[in-house]
Formats: C-alpha cells, sequence, structure tokens
C-alpha cells in the first residue's frame, strides 16, 4: 500500500517538489504524485481528499504557490495529516505561499514547512518519521539519514583550512 500522497498544484511545481521526491525515495518511503490545482481543478481535490484514507494513505504532502489554497482544501477533506510546501514565487518571494497555507482557521491544521527545496526536503523526512511510527525499516533508515547527516557536518570543520 502506498504510504504517502505527494501533491502540488501546477507542473511550475514539480522543480522544487522533486525534492520531496527525491528524499522519499532516499528514506524508502512508498508515494505516489498527482498534479491537483485547488482552482482549476476543484472537483478533483475534493474526490482526492475524501478518498485518501481509504486508500490508506499515511500522509499527503502538498505544495502550492501564490494564492496555495491546495494544501488547507485538502486538509479540509481528510483526516489524515497534510504538510504543506509554500513554493518561492517571483512576485512576492513566497511569502504569500507561506501565509496562504500556514494561517489556517482553528480546527482545520496544515503543518507547514518553509519555502522551497529545504521545505520541500523537510516535507519529506517529516513525513518519513510520521511513517516510521509503525514501520521499522523507514525508521531505520532515518536512523542513518541523521547518523549520515552528522558525520558530514563534523568532518565538513577540515574543510575551515582549505
Ligand atoms: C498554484 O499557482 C500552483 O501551486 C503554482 O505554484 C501557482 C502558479 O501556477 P501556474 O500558473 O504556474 O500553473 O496553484
Amino acid at each position: 500500500m502506498v504510504q504517502v500522497a505527494v501533491i502540488m498544484g501546477s507542473i511550475s511545481d514539480w522543480p522544487v517538489m522533486q525534492a520531496t521526491t527525491a528524499q522519499l525515495k532516499e528514506l524508502g518511503v512508498t508515494f505516489e504524485k498527482h498534479i491537483i490545482s485547488a482552482h482549476r481543478m476543484p472537483n478533483e481535490l475534493q474526490e482526492f481528499g475524501l478518498t485518501a484514507q481509504t486508500k490508506g494513505l499515511k500522509v499527503i504532502i502538498a505544495g502550492a504557490g501564490g494564492a496555495a489554497h491546495l494544501p488547507g482544501m485538502v486538509a479540509a477533506n481528510t483526516q489524515i495529516p497534510v504538510i504543506g510546501v509554500p513554493m518561492q514565487t517571483h512576485a512576492l518571494n513566497g511569502l504569500d505561499s507561506l501565509l496562504s497555507i500556514v494561517q489556517m482557521p482553528t480546527g482545520v491544521p496544515v503543518a507547514t514547512v518553509a519555502i522551497g527545496k529545504a521545505g520541500a526536503s523537510n516535507a519529506a523526512i517529516l513525513a518519513a518519521e510520521i511513517v516510521a511510527l509503525n514501520d521499522s525499516a523507514v525508521a531505520r533508515n532515518l536512523a542513518s539519514f541523521r547518523a549520515n547527516q552528522t558525520y558530514m557536518a563534523q568532518e565538513s570543520e577540515a574543510q575551515l583550512d582549505e
């Protein structure tokens, strides 16, 4: 059964959301990916949200930019945890996306990560941490990932002399 759904509002979000799918792959989390526009495909959005739980999905990662209503509207239609990734935009540099995603009303949460690629990667790691609560293989992959990250940071000190 697929563990995580990665959805985005537009094909223009894909270069950033590839950081999410790459990180999920590295951590051994199974995923599916879709373009679902909150504004251009409202019926598909509702159908996706209403059927997500019965499909067995554990987490939904939703990337969107500008008037970024996708994560919030998916969260309105499911009780599966939703992680929102704000795209960096040309007009307002992503602050529009961030505020659109993070300022949810009480009762319908969206876990919001940083703007752009850092957020896209962290969304995958956060999703893996949720999946790992009931998946020991993913938990082991996460532990290795963390250990390697620490090792790389420690080793980078040597570059200070270069
Ligand atoms: C949002 O509008 C998408 O998530 C995208 O970030 C933004 C712009 O979409 P395009 O006009 O590039 O398709 O729905």
